[in-house]
C-alpha cells in the first residue's frame, strides 16, 4: 500500500470502526522512553529505566506452545517482489495521531527484515510521545532496550529474518516473535501507555532491507484494525518529510526463514 493510501485507510477506519477511533503506530520492541519525533528520539533516556527490568529473565525463550499463542498468529510475513531498502543514516517516521487503546487490546508489528547495518530500530511512540515501542537489532541479537542488554532472542545477519512484536495493553509487556523462537514477556520501559501515534524506523551503519509490514490493533473480541501495511512495491514520500525506505529488488543470496 503506498503512503497516500494510508488516508483513506484512516478514513475506513472511522467510517465502520464501532466506537473506537483508531490510527496509529508501528514498529516493534516495547519499552525504551524518547520523547517523540527523530529529532527528540533519545536512546540514552531509554536506559534510565533499564536497570528496572534487569532482573526480569529474558534469557530463556520459551516454546511457540507454551506461549499459547499459536491460534493468533497469521501467515509468516515473508519478503516478496520488491523490498524497502533503508541505508543509513536513515529516519522513517510517520505520524497518525493519538490513538486510544482498551485494556484487552494488543499492538503487533509482523514484518520481514534483513539488516546488514549496525543497529537498527523499528517501532513507534505511544499517545504520550515515549518510543515505548521498539525493537533494536544489533549484532545478531534483539531486544527493546539499547544497549542490548542479552540474547534474549537473536536473528541471522545477513539474512531475512520473520518478527512479530506484541505489546499488550492489559500487562504491560511484550513478546517477540522471531523465526519461530518466542520470548519470555519483557515489561514495558514506561508503564500506562494505552494509545499509540507513530511508526518509526532508524538505521545506523549500514543498511537494512524490510517487506511485508504490517501494524495493526488486535481486539479482546479477536477482530483486527490495520494501521500501517506495506510492501514496498512502490512507496510514496513519507506524509512528515521523513526518509523512507527505497523499492528495491531484495538483495540476492539472502537465505529465507523457514516458513518463506
Ligand atoms: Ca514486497
Amino acid at each position: 500500500m503506498k503512503h497516500d493510501a494510508k488516508g483513506l485507510l484512516i478514513l475506513d477506519i472511522l467510517g465502520d470502526g464501532p466506537a473506537r477511533v483508531l490510527f496509529v503506530v508501528a514498529l516493534a520492541g516495547c519499552g525504551g522512553a524518547g520523547e517523540g519525533g527523530f529529532d527528540r528520539l533519545n536512546n540514552d533516556a531509554a536506559t534510565a529505566d533499564r536497570d528496572d527490568h534487569a532482573a526480569a529473565d529474558l534469557t530463556s525463550p520459551v516454546s511457540d506452545a507454551s506461549s499459547g499463542r499459536d491460534a493468533e498468529l497469521r501467515d509468516p510475513a515473508c519478503p516478496s517482489g520488491h523490498v524497502g531498502r533503508a541505508a543509513a543514516p536513515f529516519e522513517w517516521y510517520e505520524y497518525w495521531g493519538p490513538t486510544s487503546l482498551a485494556d484487552g487490546d494488543r499492538v503487533i508489528y509482523d514484518f520481514s527484515i534483513l539488516p546488514a547495518s549496525d543497529l537498527t530500530l523499528v517501532g513507534g511512540d505511544d499517545d504520550r510521545s515515549y518510543t515505548e515501542f521498539q525493537s533494536y537489532f544489533e549484532a545478531g541479537r534483539v531486544d527493546d532496550y539499547y544497549p542490548i542488554r542479552g540474547a534474549e532472542v537473536t536473528y541471522v545477519e545477513g539474512a531475512w529474518n520473520l518478527v512479530e512484536a506484541d505489546f499488550r495493553v492489559a500487562s504491560q509487556d511484550c513478546v517477540f516473535r522471531i523465526n519461530n523462537v518466542t520470548s519470555q514477556p519483557h515489561p514495558v520501559a514506561e508503564p500506562g501507555f494505552a494509545g499509540i501515534e507513530t511508526f518509526r524506523m532508524h538505521v545506523w551503519g549500514g543498511t537494512t532491507y524490510i517487506d511485508s509490514l504490517t501494524v495493526r490493533v488486535a481486539h479482546a473480541d479477536e477482530t483486527d484494525d490495520v494501521l500501517l501495511e506495506e510492501d514496498f512495491e512502490e512507496i510514496a514520500p513519507s506524509g512528515t518529510g521523513s526518509d523512507v525506505p527505497d523499492s528495491v529488488d531484495p538483495p540476492a543470496g539472502a537465505s529465507l526463514p523457514e516458513g518463506c
